[in-house]
């Protein structure tokens, strides 16, 4: 079935391989066999080169100064924000707020709109499977304002339950904040019906697009949630460096999680009159390097097609499912009708980490833990996962290359 399936993919594979020089890395003798994308993706030349020619020709700090290298700085800053708003089809760039990553993007909503218009006992709806950067910002905030949050549970294939969803709507209920892809389990929520529902109740939505950005064609306005929030480095792009959209009224309105330079119009030691958005979100010299690399791993990733990718990544989990479930002794966790390409599993009577450590062994990289998300460990009676998490550069001779280590794993533990 492999050798058939790779001589037609909806991507040339090997092609795209050539892209990334770490993909030819060996390790412990064997061919590097990277499946820990939901981690971090790998970087393409082009990113490194763009990284390169930045700092070799167009370094200097954004935003202050009229020399050329300062003028060219903060032009690709800015351009790097316009390939952002046009990647998730904001309507516009002041819409794009640059942060370290999905964790500073919640945490900025936590702080400009959770701590600045919360009370005690309004309440703020998350699900049972958000990683642990959209459940502790809230917590913190529960802790600090008497906030209630209330959890949508899921099913055993880790589908989240819809009726128990609607039920959880109330008039205290002033947030949702809910992940479009698991990253524990692959499930994609179907987030465009769940932010209509909230929206029928007045109750604006925060995504946690951290593991849907890199995979899927996302959109913003069709999705029409009040912030989107996503990392570059899993989307082939550099650490430090990530994306908080939101809706212009909704920002204009929250109150800045940093004060510092940038963020101002005007100081005095009475007074701060606050700079417009985006700016006002961000304080300090900014990952100015990391935003234009982001710019250019968005590049590439259009270069490819979302569609191509999502289809490929769609084979790719298809064919490794259907392998592990025709093998004795591994037990997937997470099969939801509608998957992203994660891959959780586990091995009878092998810890976890046993199966990561062989694996290593043999060149392939999973992650194995509880992939911070606790709960969702909580909610299968597990202590861990391995998990494997693919991208459009990965190739269905690796899935093979998984099997028999997983193969090895069972041999070695009898
Ligand atoms: N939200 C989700 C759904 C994630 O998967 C992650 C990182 C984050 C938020 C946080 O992203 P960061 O870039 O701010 O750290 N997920 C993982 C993972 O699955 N393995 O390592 C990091």
């Amino acid at each position: 079935m492999s050798a058939v399936l790779e001589r037609r993919p909806v991507l040339n594979v090997d092609a795209v391989r050539r892209d990334f020089p770490i993909l030819d890395l060996v390790v412990n003798g064997r061919p590097l066999v990277y499946l820990d994308n939901a981690a971090s993706s790998q970087m393409p030349n082009a990113v490194i080169e763009r990284l390169v020619k930045y700092q070799k020709e167009e370094h200097a700090n954004i935003h202050r100064a009229v020399h050329y290298l300062s003028e060219t700085a903060t032009r690709e800053f800015e351009l790097a924000r316009e390939k952002a708003r046009r990647f998730l089809n904001a309507r516009e760039a002041r819409e794009i707020i640059f942060t370290r990553g999905t964790t500073e993007a919640i945490n900025l909503v936590m702080h400009g709109y959770g701590r600045a218009f919360l009370k005690a006992g309004d309440e703020i709806i998350l699900s049972a499977l958000e990683h642990h950067s959209n459940i502790v910002p809230w917590q913190m905030l529960a802790n600090e304002k008497g906030v209630v949050l209330r959890v949508i549970p899921m099913n055993d294939r880790g589908e989240l339950l819809q009726e128990e969803f609607a039920k959880l709507f109330n008039r205290n209920t002033r947030l949702l904040a809910l992940t479009h892809v698991s990253n524990a389990l692959g499930t994609v929520n179907p987030v465009k019906e769940m932010i209509g529902y909230a929206h029928s109740h007045g109750v604006p939505v925060l995504v946690d697009g951290a593991q849907a950005a890199p995979h899927k064609r996302v959109d913003v306005q069709d999705l029409d949630c009040d912030f989107y929030a996503f990392s570059g480095h899993k989307l082939c792009g550099p650490t430090g460096i990530g994306v908080l959209y939101g809706k212009a009224e909704r920002l204009e309105a929250m109150q800045p999680y940093q004060g510092g330079g940038d963020m101002i119009l005007s100081v005095t030691f009475e007074k701060t009159d606050y700079n417009v958005i985006p700016y006002k979100f961000e304080a300090g010299t900014p990952a100015i390097a990391a935003a234009i690399g982001l710019g250019a791993a968005i590049d590439y990733l259009e270069g490819i097609g979302l569609a191509g990718i999502e289809a490929w990544e769609h084979e790719l989990l298809a064919y490794a499912t259907s392998r592990m479930k025709e093998t004795k002794g591994v037990r997937i966790i997470g099969e939801a009708a509608d998957k992203s390409a994660v891959l959780s599993f586990e091995i009878d009577g092998v810890h976890p980490h046993d199966v990561g450590t062989i694996l290593n062994e043999e060149g392939i990289a999973i992650r194995t833990g509880h992939h911070c998300a606790q709960p969702v460990m909580q909610r299968f009676h597990v202590p861990a996962t391995a998990r494997a998490s693919f991208a459009f550069y990965n190739t269905l001779a690796e899935v093979d290359k998984l099997m028999e280590g997983i193969v090895k794993v069972r041999e070695i533990f009898g």
